[in-house]
This record gives C-alpha cells, structure tokens and sequence, in this order.
C-alpha cells in the first residue's frame, strides 16, 4: 500500500504560516534541497575534501553519495525515516550525510565523544532505522552495543565503517545481509524521493539543560538560508580552505559557514582529526588553508605554540580565524591578529538557531570586545529582563530570539518547548546578553543550568541524574568552577552517608552507565549540605561562588 505523504514526513513544529510566507517571499527561503550544496557552485572536478592522503572532488561526493543512497533504498530504508550516525572527522561524515538527504531519511549526528548513553537517549527519541558508526571509536569496536541497540530496535540497520579506506569499506557493507556476492548497482541512481525543503532534512543536537539530550529538527530551508547566509557574510569562494578541527557534526564547524557555506561556496574542506596546533600548523602549511574555526581553549594553545615556533610561518594562509562556542577573553581576542597574523571573527551561535558575526569590515574595537550582530536582517531579537520586560540598551538581559533558521520546537518534547518559547514564538536561550544601539551582542553570562567546558556543553541536570542513582548519594549539585584553559570546568558538590566515597569510584561509576568522558565532573566536593534559595531549592548561585573561592582539594 502506497503511504501517504503525511506518514512520510518527520514532526516538527513549523513556522506560522504568515511568517513562513515573508520568509519565502522575502528571500530566505529558497525550497532548495540541502542535496544542492554539492552542485551550486557547478565545477564537478574542483576539490571538497581534503581527508588525510584522500581528496575527493564535488562531482564524487555527489556520486558517491547517490550510490550510497541507491544501495540503501535497496536495503528498504525510505523517505520519513531516521539515522543515528556517529563518524569522526573523515570525509564519509559529508558523504554519508548527503547519502541521507537525497533519500529523505533524516539522521542524527552524534559527536564522537558520544558514549552509549547519549547515543541510546537518540534512539529512544528518533527510533532511527538506520545506524552508522565507525569502529575507530569503542562503542563500535566489536558487536555488542550494535547487537544491543538491534535488541531494542528491531529494524535497526547498521553499518559499522573499518578504521581505513571507508570508503571501500562503505562499498562492500552495502549489499544485503543475505546476500554473499557484491550488489549491482547503477551508477547513476540517484532514488528518486521528494522531501519537501520545508520538512525536516536532519536533526542537530542541543548543549542542553535537562536530564535528557533534547533533539533540534532543521529544516532545509532554514538550514540552507544560514548557510548561504554566512557563506556571504565570510565573503567565501571556490579559492577558500576551511579547516575543520572543531567536530565536524557541531553547528559551528557545520554551518558558520563551516563545511556547508564552503561547498556552497564551491571551496574546499580540509578536515583535521582535532585542533590539537602542531596536527592543525602542518595542515594549514601544507594545504595553503585560508580559514579555520576555533573554540577558545583551542586558540590559547594555538598561540602558546606559535610562540613557541616563533621564526616559523606556519599560518602564512591563514587570513581568517573564527572564534566561538564559549566566552573569549578580549584580551587573548586581541593576540590573535597581532600573533597569529589573520583576521579575527567572532561567532556566538546555538545549534537551534540564531548566529552572530562580527563583520569582516569591523572596527577592532567591535571585533575585540562584541561577540557580532545577528547574520540576518530577519532575525528578531529581544534582551528582556526576568519578568519579560524589554531591558534598557546595554543592560544585561536574556536573549530571546524567532527568525528564519530559528527552530520552533525540540523534537516531541513539548514540557521542555513549553518553558524554552514564549507567546510569541521567541526562543530563549538562556543567556545573559547586552545589546548595544548598533544591534551587537555581547555575551556575560547565562542562567541555563549548564555548564560551557571550553566550548563542550554539560546539562548538570544529566549527570546529577545520573549520580543520583548510585546508592550511596543522597544529594548532588553540579556547578561550573572557573578553568585557566577551558574556561569552566565542572565539580559535583556531593552529600554521602558513606565516608569512604571517592571520586574515581563516582567517575568509574558514570563511565560504567556510558555517560561521554567530557562529561564527567572534574571534581568532586563532599559536603555536609547543599546551600538553599529562599524557596528551598538548591542555591547554585552561592554554591558556585563557594567552590571557586575555595582551593578545591579532591579527596582521590
Ligand atoms: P548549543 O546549544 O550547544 O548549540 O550551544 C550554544 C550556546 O553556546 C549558546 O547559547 C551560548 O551559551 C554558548 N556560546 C556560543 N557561542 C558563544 C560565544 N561566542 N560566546 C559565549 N558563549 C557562546
Ligand atoms: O556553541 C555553539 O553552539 C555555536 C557557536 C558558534 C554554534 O552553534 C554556531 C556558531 O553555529
């Protein structure tokens, strides 16, 4: 029986339609398929992707990935469905990812420091009929958790790519379990499904503040305007080479302008497996990159290395250094030119939404001391303080935000959208921002329970539900600690009966439930009891200023 439309569409909360309609008919909207990223700059033989000793040109991402989408359809995976994938910085992540969109199924990143915890809590959510992973990381490295995830999800397919050449290993996973010979394959089936650009294309993950990971679905016609969008205002071009260090499935290195603004763009990608400098410098050297995109703890380490190289030119191409993800210092903002010899950007964005530049024709002082303005002309911004009132310009107040790649709602989760949108349909982010006359943000803090670890986000809820669970933990309150390097790190506050608790045993027992390393507080305080608020709740404000006072002494 022929499913409807309907069926095969993903939820997500759409747009108003009025505001749907000037989105489209003020240009923002295109109703491009995401899939056009591959062809829009229209030179099949240039170089996409540097990966290693491989490049691989448009016209053979796009192939490759029509194949893959070919072989998949034949598996019996549809337009409607869902993918968990999980890859780490190799040029399968792109192939992959295209492979999806042009069949309509919609997949879920994961970052690579993911454990099964945050992968199990995606499946649960997207029920995913598809599972691609890569057995470089652990989980994957024998069968178990695969066999465990199918135990749970029947129809789970899965692909698990080897630790070399995978695209080869792509190829040979692709033919049906039953069958043992190859799987003939046209090379120039692209399946023929419709997505609407108005429907879900995949979904990016939230830093979060609750218990459990929430789900942001993007659209392709939001996702495609923020691309083309930041790709103008980075005035990139088919002679621009982006180093992707940060994780190739976080919002930043994916879409301000990341990887997607350069194929748009019709440049070229050179993917590092980390930002570690030395790995990044010989890159930068040997590809002539142009441009890179760094969080902050990332940027101290390159200048601490380049002041170590100080007669070598390793950045000689590198015009352009994006910075974002956490709070930057103005005064190590203000090294990066005068050290590194590029241009400095500033970008504060969220993976539901909003991004802020600063623009390439800045004032020092805006690019130093701001953290930019909004990339769109339609994006609506308000500063408001706690009982909703706009706030004064300059005064601190809480971002709240709509606009036409600003999601409407987390997937099937609709207490948390409840709380996170007001009447009007305004996002709030949870941070505390000013905002100049001229429109520029500056971040100064937030009131989200979450803490930033250098760019790396930690609901304390999650993992104070986690150690909540241990039976020896009566009560527990994760809180940010001020880092030298990360900028925050995390230390739970613990009430224990047993006095003989320690914090490796803690750490062992969050690893044992599968919980990602950079999650896993780095200290732990044992205390006597929990500062409260006037109503009773546990006083974060005051338990944060405790522990940053105090020389923390872990009991190890
Ligand atoms: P996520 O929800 O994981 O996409 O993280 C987005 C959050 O990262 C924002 O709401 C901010 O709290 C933080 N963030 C991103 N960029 C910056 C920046 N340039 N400065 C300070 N905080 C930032
Ligand atoms: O931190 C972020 O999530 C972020 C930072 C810069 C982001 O999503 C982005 C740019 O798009």
């Amino acid at each position: 029986m022929q499913k409807s439309q309907s069926s095969q569409q993903i939820e997500f909360t759409p747009w108003p339609l009025a505001l749907a309609e000037s989105y489209r008919e003020r240009g923002y909207w295109v109703d491009c398929p995401l899939t056009d990223l591959l062809t829009r700059a229209g030179n099949p033989g240039a170089t996409a992707i540097i990966c290693g000793e491989r490049k691989f040109s448009y016209g053979e991402l796009d192939q490759h990935s029509s194949h893959l989408a070919a072989a998949l359809a034949e598996r019996g995976l549809h337009a409607g469905q869902t993918a968990l994938v999980q890859l780490p910085n190799i040029a399968e992540f792109y192939l992959v990812f295209f492979a999806l969109l042009k069949l309509g199924v919609a997949p879920v990143n994961a970052l690579f420091s993911h454990q099964w915890l945050e992968l199990g809590a995606y499946a649960e959510q997207l029920q995913p009929s598809l599972l691609i992973g890569c057995s470089r990381h652990k989980l994957f490295a024998n069968g178990d958790f695969t066999a465990q995830l199918q135990k749970k999800h029947p129809y789970l397919h899965a692909l698990v790519l080897g630790d070399t050449e995978y695209t080869e290993n792509l190829q040979s996973l692709l033919p049906l379990e039953s069958d043992t010979g190859t799987l003939e394959r046209s090379t120039e089936v692209s399946p023929s499904v419709f997505v609407p650009p108005s429907q879900v294309a995949f979904f990016q993950l939230s830093g979060g503040s609750t218990g459990t990971p929430k789900l942001i679905p993007r659209t392709h016609n939001d996702y495609d305007y923020s691309v083309r969008r930041s790709a103008e205002i980075c005035r990139l071009s088919p002679a621009t080479r982006y180093l992707c260090a940060l994780p190739a499935a976080h919002n930043f290195p994916l879409s301000s302008p990341g990887a997607f603004g350069v194929f748009s763009a019709g440049g070229c990608v050179v993917l590092a497996e980390s930002p570690e400098p030395q790995h990044c410098f010989n890159l930068i050297a040997r590809h002539k990159v142009t441009m890179a995109a760094l969080v902050p703890s990332a940027v101290a380490l390159w200048l601490e290395k380049n002041r170590a190289e100080r007669n070598e030119q390793p950045l000689a191409s590198l015009q352009l250094l994006q910075v974002g993800g956490a709070n930057f210092a103005e005064a190590m903002a203000r090294r990066v030119p005068a050290e590194l010899g590029c241009q400095l950007q500033q970008v504060f964005g969220m993976a539901e939404g909003l991004v802020n530049y600063t623009r390439l024709d800045d004032s020092d002082e805006k690019i130093f001391t701001t953290q930019g303005r909004p990339m769109s002309d339609a994006d609506e911004v308000r500063v408001l303080d706690e009982r909703g009132q706009p706030v004064a310009t300059g005064e601190t107040g809480l971002l709240y935000t709509r606009g036409p790649y600003t999601f409407r709602g987390y997937y099937k989760a609709p207490e948390q959208n409840a709380r996170a949108f007001d009447r009007d349909g305004f996002y709030c982010s949870g941070d505390l921002v000013q905002q100049n006359a001229d429109g520029y943000l500056k971040v100064v803090g937030r009131v989200k329970d979450q803490i930033n670890r250098g760019g790396e986000k930690i609901a304390a809820e999650e993992v104070e539900n986690l150690l909540l669970t241990h039976g020896d933990i009566q009560q527990v309150a994760l809180v940010a600690i001020p880092d030298e390097g990360l900028g925050e790190k995390s230390c739970a506050c613990v009430i224990t009966g047993n006095a003989k608790l320690k914090p490796p045993q803690l750490r062992r027992y969050l690893r044992e439930k599968g919980l990602a390393e950079y999650k896993l507080p780095d200290r732990f305080q044992f205390l006597s009891a929990l500062p409260l608020t006037a109503v009773g709740k546990t006083d974060k404000v005051a338990l944060r200023n405790m522990m940053s006072e105090k020389k923390l002494q872990e009991t190890a």
